[in-house]
């Protein structure tokens, strides 16, 4: 890897910074309110003092937090980060950089519109919008742009591939670079449903060019997205995890033929799975539930390939640091790296995290949970914290990297990662334990009178827990402006820590780096898991319900 490093442009530095600059300031907002939300839980009415008088109602607050958090932080950082990892990668820029630039832009113009009737409270439908809630034209129209924003992007990477492979014919595809593209292939069949439910009802609808809508039509269209969308966050944590992450423990990634398959499995079976959010929704047939219940499962098996990888990748890191013993090697692991840190922290919690997934895929447990806190404390230890606080760990090399300058406070950053993992342990086991007492989630239990006694303790623990995430996500972002604005410039440029990998890439089998195989099987299962359904439920659809403002 060291021998031929392609250093990035000042201007292309520049391009993926702005990505991340968009990514945080999104966070910075929509953090005030899930940790307020939390307290509120516990009974403090801080969120009623501080937040209400702006803003004008709990879901307003929560639309905010779930789309700026869920939706923006996430895309904008992914985006930017897969530009840097298909330039690294393929060592030489982009082809068509104001294309790139293009898809930037229009993210950024779609954030802005869709912004503008949620701060005015029409548009408070939570990041899913289910209809019949109906939102404001713009806001589903701002949707669609960043969505669109995002293919663009990917548009400027294909075209950056398909050159760098007609002059490099044989040469396996360096393993970044593969990754980014497996991930944004697969973003690009997951948003077909949102396009769909967002071009051809939501938008008309909202415009006043439909008077009805089928509400279970546009939920599948809907999970069709929202299901791959949870895997368009987890991938490129899993990119840091399998291409990066080795390096930076000190050691090299175990198998590169077991990550490139891993992905391969993931744009297979990321899609066709959608039904397991749907399993209580009278209008899917019992048969279809357990086809995409089953898919669920296999869709386990490529993060288990990933938690042996990566674990493997990391003992082979502490035992280079001198660990001994069954577990000694552990030890040996950089701790005091923020960014290593960060990481392992990250999949520490995810191994809870896959485990409620594994809860939450069957079918009849499914129905003890849906729809209770239970799943909001899943979704906190994957989004909120494999794919956040590996994002967070990126950023802790990746800044330092674009600006030339140091880690402002590399101490706080160590306390700052603590902090995110303790509080989360505490939020998301309280709200796990108070949703399996029948908590519901989306609401303000803060408010409600009939609180049972036994739920009193865990809502207790939810807003402490909330309340170490304010801290800890207040303390990235101010290490984040700290080391903008430090002076202290680093003595020389840092390298990025791609990872090698035990056995040379280029004695990986051919097969795993072959495109059509594997776009043929996602499209054929694809066609199977919501091929007749769709059929059925667009034939038999009632274009009917009005739109409402529940809030
Ligand atoms: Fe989920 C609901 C099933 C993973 C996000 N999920 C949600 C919702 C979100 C979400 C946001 O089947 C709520 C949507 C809404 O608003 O209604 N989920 C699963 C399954 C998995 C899973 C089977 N979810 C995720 C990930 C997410 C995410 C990842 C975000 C990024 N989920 C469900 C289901 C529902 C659901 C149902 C519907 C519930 C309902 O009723 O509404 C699996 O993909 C999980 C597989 C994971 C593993 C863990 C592998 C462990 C690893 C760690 C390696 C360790 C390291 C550290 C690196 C098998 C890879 C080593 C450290 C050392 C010190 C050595
Ligand atoms: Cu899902």
């Amino acid at each position: 890897m060291t021998a031929n490093v392609y250093q990035l442009t000042a201007k292309e530095k520049r391009f993926i910074g702005w990505h991340f600059i968009v990514a945080v300031a999104a966070l910075s907002i929509g953090s005030l309110f899930g940790p307020f939300q939390a307290m509120e839980h516990a009974g403090w009415d801080f969120y009623e003092k501080f937040l209400n008088p702006i803003f004008h109602s709990y879901y307003e607050g929560l639309t905010l937090h779930g789309v700026l958090n869920a939706l923006i932080w996430t895309t904008f950082f992914i985006t930017g980060f897969m530009t840097f990892l298909m330039i690294y990668g393929l060592k030489r820029p982009l082809r068509y950089p104001k294309l790139n630039a293009l898809g930037f832009w229009m993210m950024v113009v779609g954030l802005v519109i869709a912004s503008i009737p949620i701060l005015l409270n029409e548009a408070s439908v939570l990041y899913t919008f289910y209809p019949p809630m109906k939102a404001h034209w713009a806001f589903y129209v701002g949707v669609t742009l960043v969505v669109v924003g995002s293919w663009i992007e990917g548009y400027g990477f294909y075209l950056t591939y398909y050159k760098w492979r007609k002059e490099n014919p044989k040469t396996r595809t360096p393993i970044i670079a593969f990754m980014a593209l497996v991930t944004m292939v697969m973003w690009q069949i997951a948003t077909l449903g949102a396009a769909a439910e967002l071009l051809v009802d939501l938008i008309p609808w909202s415009l006043g060019l439909r008077q009805g809508l089928d509400p279970q039509l546009d939920r599948t269209y809907f999970w069709w997205t929202g299901h791959p969308l949870v895997y368009f966050w987890l991938l490129p944590a899993y990119i840091s995890w399998y291409a990066f992450l080795p390096r930076q423990a000190g050691g090299k990634l175990f198998s590169d033929s077991l990550a490139r398959f891993s992905f391969w499995l993931f744009l297979l079976l990321s899609v066709p799975v959608g039904f397991h959010h749907q399993y209580v929704d009278p209008g899917v047939p019992e048969g279809w539930k357990m086809v995409h219940s089953l898919l669920t499962y296999s869709v386990f098996f490529p993060s288990m390939i990933t938690a042996f990888t990566v674990v493997a990748s990391l003992e082979n890191a502490g035992r280079a640091r001198g660990g001994k013993g069954l577990l000694g090697w552990i030890a040996k692991l950089p701790w005091n790296d923020p960014s290593v840190l960060a990481q392992l922290l990250a999949g520490i919690l995810y191994f809870f995290g896959g485990i409620g997934g594994l809860i939450n895929a069957s079918y009849n447990i499914n129905l003890v949970v849906h729809n209770t806190s239970w799943v909001p404390g899943h979704f906190h230890l994957t989004v909120s914290t494999a794919v956040t606080l590996t994002f967070m760990g990126i950023l802790y090399w990746m800044v330092p990297y674009l600006t030339g300058k140091e880690l402002w406070c590399k101490k706080c950053a160590v306390i700052q990662v603590w902090l995110w993992f303790i509080g989360m342990t505490i939020f998301s086991n309280a709200m796990h334990v108070v949703g399996l007492l029948g908590a519901p989630r989306r609401t303000p239990l803060g408010q409600a009178p009939y609180i049972p006694e036994e739920w009193a303790g865990h809502l207790l623990r939810v807003g402490i827990g909330g309340f170490i995430l304010l801290i800890s996500v207040y303390l990235f972002i101010a290490i984040m402006i700290g080391s903008l604005v430090t002076k202290k410039k680093l003595s020389e440029e840092l390298e990025p820590p791609v990872a090698d990998s035990l056995l040379d890439p280029q004695t990986t089998p051919r097969w795993l780096d072959h495109w059509a195989p594997w776009l043929i099987g996602a499209t054929i299962l694809l066609i199977i898991a919501y091929g007749p359904q769709l059929i059925y439920q667009i034939g038999t659809a009632q274009f009917t319900s009005p739109g409402f403002r529940v809030w």
